[in-house]
């Protein structure tokens, strides 16, 4: 029996931790770009789990693969070898042109994976002398909630409070050559971490030729360039990563999110034998990652991004969302940007003091779910699986909820 959503919403407000402030909805059930609430309310996903969803909810080949293992052996730990993980790891470097995969399970896991692996790097094959790498990250970067990422955080609701931080890291301004430029001249630079495309600062996009060029500048200076795609990659953009956009292939590549088509948590780091060789048995792993459930998902995750044409999908229906946004007329509409099927509109303060979040609301109203990030955007980010009819539809809703809410523009 369902019970008032207002109950569960209250279960989780009594005993859950207050580290979220969720809409409003309570979900029940998820198939493809739709998720069902409690009360049989249906509506369209354009949050996609942070775009961990990519293929769509609860995909069949993908449920197909967790069913079929979990019945056969879920966990072993890398204490033994297993008859999934190898040709997972087959399957997945060849799919993505690397030597070497690291399987881990949170985003943020990989991340300090390939942070550590950067560093170790830095002592082993550059010279960088003991404890004296620095690794340099972009301004309003979001990668992760650990205490090592925080320490690189630039917003104050993500890092204050949790010091002290961990030193060995520089930050430079995000699309600005001239300042990577300046920090390479430090030779204990080990790597560059960057977002191809910053999601959590607001679907942010970098000039055209940023990436190529900071690639080139950190080949230049024996520096690892880091490409955090957990949110852009996996045929988020438009392409199969977000770095394909400027033909650039990371040194170290961390991928999760639409890894496992949000079924479990997968996610991996990728690299190149002389980088990876770098840590040896002992010195990094985890009791989850690489089990043999989370390798028959992420394999089954990645054939249907292949098979479905999810990149090409993506392209397509991005370039219809973001001209439908361009053309809606109101002053409310600020600014719209974006790739593929991760995009935002930028909206200006309207009513007393209303914000993206009361347009989230709005929006709910009519059936399709968003998120605000910051006060004043809304990422739209549905499974890459939807179509020309289905992304039509959900452009009306946007934009009826926009003109209704254009009066109150003050
Ligand atoms: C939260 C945003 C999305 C990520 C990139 C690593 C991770 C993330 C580029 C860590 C995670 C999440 C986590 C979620 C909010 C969120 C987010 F709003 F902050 F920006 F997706 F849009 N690198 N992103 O975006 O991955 O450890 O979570 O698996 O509240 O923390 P994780």
């Amino acid at each position: 029996m369902q019970k008032d959503p207002q109950y569960y919403i209250d279960l989780e407000y009594k005993y859950g931790a207050h580290n979220y402030k969720p809409l409003p909805v309570v979900l029940d059930r998820g198939e493809g770009i739709f998720v069902w609430d409690t009360e049989g309310v249906k509506y369209y996903d354009f949050l996609s789990a942070y775009s961990a969803v990519n293929q769509g909810h609860c995909h069949p080949s993908i449920v197909n693969a967790l069913n079929q293992q979990a019945r056969q052996l879920t966990l072993t730990s890398r204490a033994f070898y297993n008859s999934s993980l190898g040709n997972f790891e087959e399957y997945i470097t060849n799919y993505f042109g690397y030597d070497k995969v690291l399987p881990m399970n949170t985003g943020a896991e990989a991340v300090e994976t390939a942070l550590k692996l950067c560093r170790k790097w830095g002592y082993e094959k550059k010279g960088i002398e003991e404890n004296k790498a620095v690794i340099v990250f972009a301004t309003e970067n979001f990668h992760g909630r650990t205490l090592a990422i925080v320490s690189a955080s630039t917003d104050q609701d993500s890092k204050g409070g949790f010091g002290p931080y961990m030193p060995g890291l520089e930050i430079i301004e995000y699309n600005d050559l001239n300042a990577l430029e300046e920090a390479l001249r430090d030779s204990n630079v080990a790597g560059f971490i960057v977002e191809p495309i910053q999601g959590e600062a607001g679907v942010v996009v970098p000039d055209e030729g940023y990436l190529s060029k900071a690639y080139e500048l950190c080949k230049k200076n024996n520096v690892l360039f880091i490409a955090d795609e957990v949110q852009t990659g996996i045929a988020r953009t438009g392409r199969l990563l977000a770095v394909d956009h400027e033909n650039v292939k990371a040194d170290i590549l961390i991928l999760g999110k639409a890894l496992s088509g949000g079924v479990l948590p997968v996610s991996a780091v990728l690299a190149n034998d002389d980088i990876m060789l770098c840590i040896r048995p002992g010195e990094h792993g985890s009791t989850f990652g690489g089990n043999p459930l989370s390798c028959k998902v992420a394999e089954a995750a990645l054939k249907v991004v292949k098979d479905e044409k999810l990149a090409e999908n993506a392209e397509a229906m991005g370039q219809i969302f973001r001209e439908r946004m361009a053309n809606i007329d109101s002053p409310l509409v600020e600014l719209v940007r974006g790739k593929g099927l991760l995009n935002a509109i930028v909206i200006k303060p309207f009513g007393e003091n209303k914000t993206a979040y009361d347009v989230c609301l709005a929006m709910k109203e009519k059936g399709l779910l968003a998120k605000q990030t910051h006060t004043h955007i809304i990422r739209f980010a549905p499974p890459l699986v939807i179509n020309k009819e289905e992304i039509m539809q959900a452009c009306d809703i946007i934009e009826q909820t926009i003109l209704e809410l254009t009066p109150e523009l003050v």
